[in-house]
């Protein structure tokens, strides 16, 4: 049996057409069932859906066998124990540090001032601000982070922008591409050993429709 784990919206949606390449159908859409198991057309293969940033951690503990998850999860996660063979290039992003429309960023980073940054990608953050020499006070949130300047919680957010109209209907500037995203195939490294007959198939697959 090989598990699959994917979550449900633009991810599922998007790998949807490169597990028909492989021959592969779910009975039943996420959107509409309950259930956190999917069967497909093929008896020995099955889906599980699960939050998008616990793929990672299913797929590495071998809860599923190989998983679909956004480079963004991965950079947090921080990949032990996974093999990440191959960019999808689905599920298309950036990730920003966005500010008010009235707040100097430039001007605050040239004078050295230390800034209030919150977010959920807090690993990301880290990195990107020691790597410039900012120094930061991390604010760990869950979602709505575009909130977070508007009430001064912090000076800056970083976050996923894929079309911008978030950050636009709230009165906020992208001033920093931090890395383009996209999501990974994700392998299970023992399951790669063990199954390799029935998993590099797939991978192989997967990487020609990806073209
Ligand atoms: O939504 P949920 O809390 O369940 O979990 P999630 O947000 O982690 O999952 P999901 O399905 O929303 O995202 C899964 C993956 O899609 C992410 O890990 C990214 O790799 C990728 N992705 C691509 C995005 C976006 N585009 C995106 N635009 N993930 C989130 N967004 C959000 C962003 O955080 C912001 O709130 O969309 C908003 C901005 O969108 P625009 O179009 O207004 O710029
Ligand atoms: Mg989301």
């Amino acid at each position: 049996m090989i598990t699959i784990a994917l979550s449900k919206g633009r991810i599922f949606d998007e790998t949807v057409p490169l597990l028909k390449a492989a021959g592969i159908v779910t009975r039943e859409n996420p959107e509409t069932s309950r259930k956190l198991i999917l069967e497909t057309n093929r008896r020995n293969v099955r889906v599980i859906i699960v939050r998008a940033t616990d793929v990672p951690t299913y797929v590495q503990f071998g809860g599923a066998d190989i998983g679909v998850a956004g480079k963004d999860v991965l950079d947090e996660h921080g990949g032990d124990g996974l093999y990440t063979p191959l960019d999808l290039k689905i599920a298309k992003c950036r990730m920003m540090v966005a500010v008010r429309k009235d707040f100097d960023y430039a001007s605050a980073v040239r004078q050295g001032a230390r800034l209030k940054i919150a977010t959920k990608y807090v690993q990301t953050a880290r990195e990107h601000f020691a790597n410039k020499g900012v120094h930061v006070d991390l604010i760990k949130l869950y979602g709505s982070m575009e909130l977070a300047p508007l009430v001064g919680l912090a000076d800056a957010i970083v976050d996923l922008v894929s079309t911008g109209s978030t950050l636009k209907a709230n009165g906020l500037v992208a001033v920093e591409e931090i890395v383009r995203i996209s999501s990974r195939l994700v392998v299970n490294q023992a399951a790669l050993k063990l199954k390799r007959a029935q998993l590099q198939p797939l991978i192989d697959t997967f990487t020609r429709a990806v073209g």
